[in-house]
């Protein structure tokens, strides 16, 4: 079998999603996301110049060949840009050999070592009450595990508080918009709230919490060390995570637990947070992180730490990401758990797929490959627009970390 074409599908059903589609001599097509919010055109432009052009007449069974290829051979290392491209590249492989081979991804990569994959649902309210009526919809719908953020008193814009109460979706059409900011508000108010919620939904309930990236190493401590009470399943992107040692100064303060990883697109952006269990959950995004050939190794080191997985699943990452995240999930000893953040109605109806969930709990599904097709004539009445994540200030008008 031969790589005979490869293409790319631009659209924008509800928001944007770059989709490579490789295609074989054999009539076996395999699917790649190359999405990278905010920024889709330069992981367009990386695949359709300079990555699609070798990969004709390859063999699209050598993924591990393909994969250092790309990687060792552009000579120019890591970046999101790159690292997405090389992972739809991964990805549609991956989809076409288990398709050629007629078996659902998961049994390429070791075969299920679960039943299901424990999945975290999106809560979120402009209050607390709010933040506690949207934790109850979710336990009605038979989530286990929820990530709850709410609006800050005195605070224009929290993270993950959507305008209108639409569900969350971090990306907007049109130029950035910006947000404001205040750390202090926020460290007070946040123990109240996972007070609140504990008190409501009591124990049996998984509480997880993303922080976005905006705290100081300092702050994180001071945030998980007053959030133990409420013993949080975690708390995520305490801090950036460039410095690593940052998390160190976390862990000597606080048994809270840590996940991160979701900005990071090598595994050596993870590597002295897992070798020093300063982590315990890795959120390496599929797409972002160099596709399941780079991912399986990085959970395969982090197992050796006992750090799991709890891989980025937010509505910019394509259900093809979705249900590569999904397979390899299903597949690995160390899974923890994975993001659900449900797309669009719109967006689903795009990309048929045969994952499912059901009763707190995800599943790839058995179809063969991926399990995941696209509706081209659909997707062609949704063409991509330009849309930006939001940027933020603090109160002074100081641009801090979104
Ligand atoms: C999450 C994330 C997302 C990001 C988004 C940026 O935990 O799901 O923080 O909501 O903000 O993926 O594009
Ligand atoms: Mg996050």
């Amino acid at each position: 079998m031969k790589i005979a074409s490869a293409r790319l599908i631009l659209c924008s059903p509800d928001r944007n999603f770059v989709t490579l589609r490789i295609e074989t001599d054999e009539g076996i097509y395999g699917l790649g996301d190359a999405t990278l919010n905010g920024r889709e055109l330069a992981v367009a432009a990386y695949l359709e110049e300079h990555v699609i052009p070798c990969l004709i007449g390859r063999d699209p069974f050598a993924i591990e060949d393909i994969w250092q290829y790309l990687y060792r051979g552009a000579y120019w290392r890591r970046g999101p840009v790159t690292m997405s491209a090389i992972a739809a590249v991964d990805v549609a492989l991956w989809d076409i050999k288990a398709k050629a081979l007629d078996t659902p991804l998961y049994n390429l990569l070791g075969g299920k070592s679960r039943q299901g994959m424990l999945v975290y649902a999106h809560a979120n309210g402009a209050d607390i009450p709010g933040a506690i009526e949207s934790v109850k919809r979710h336990i009605d719908q038979g989530y286990l595990a929820i990530r709850v953020q709410s609006g800050v008193p005195g605070v224009n814009a929290s993270y993950g508080v959507p305008k209108g109460g639409k569900a969350y979706e971090p990306a907007e059409r049109g130029l950035p918009s910006e947000s404001l900011w205040s750390t202090e508000r926020y460290l007070n108010f946040a123990p109240k709230l996972f007070e609140a919620v504990r008190m409501e939904v009591g124990e049996d309930i998984h509480l997880l919490h993303d922080l976005h990236h905006r705290l100081t190493p300092i702050e994180a401590a001071r945030l998980g060390k007053s959030l133990e009470p409420y013993h949080l399943f975690w708390m995520e992107d305490p801090t950036p995570a460039e410095n690593q040692d940052g998390f160190r100064l976390i862990r000597q303060h606080t048994t809270t637990p840590v996940a991160t990883g979701e900005v990071f697109n090598s595994f050596w952006d993870a590597h002295d947070l897992i070798r020093n269990q300063w982590i315990d959950y890795l959120r390496m995004t599929i797409v972002h992180g160099g596709g399941i050939t780079a991912l399986k190794k990085a959970a395969d080191f982090a197992a050796v730490y006992q750090v799991r997985t709890g891989f980025h699943g937010a509505t910019d990452l394509s259900p093809v990401t979705m249900a590569a995240a999904l397979h390899l999930g299903i597949a690995i000893h160390n899974f923890g758990i994975q993001e659900h953040m449900p797309h669009t109605p719109l967006a689903d109806q795009v990309f048929p797929h045969h994952y499912r969930y059901e009763g707190g709990y995800m599943d790839p599904g058995d179809a063969p490959g991926l399990g995941v097709s696209i509706d081209e004539d659909l997707a062609g009445q949704y063409p991509y627009q330009r849309a930006y994540l939001p940027v933020a200030r603090k109160l002074d008008g100081t641009l801090t970390d979104w």
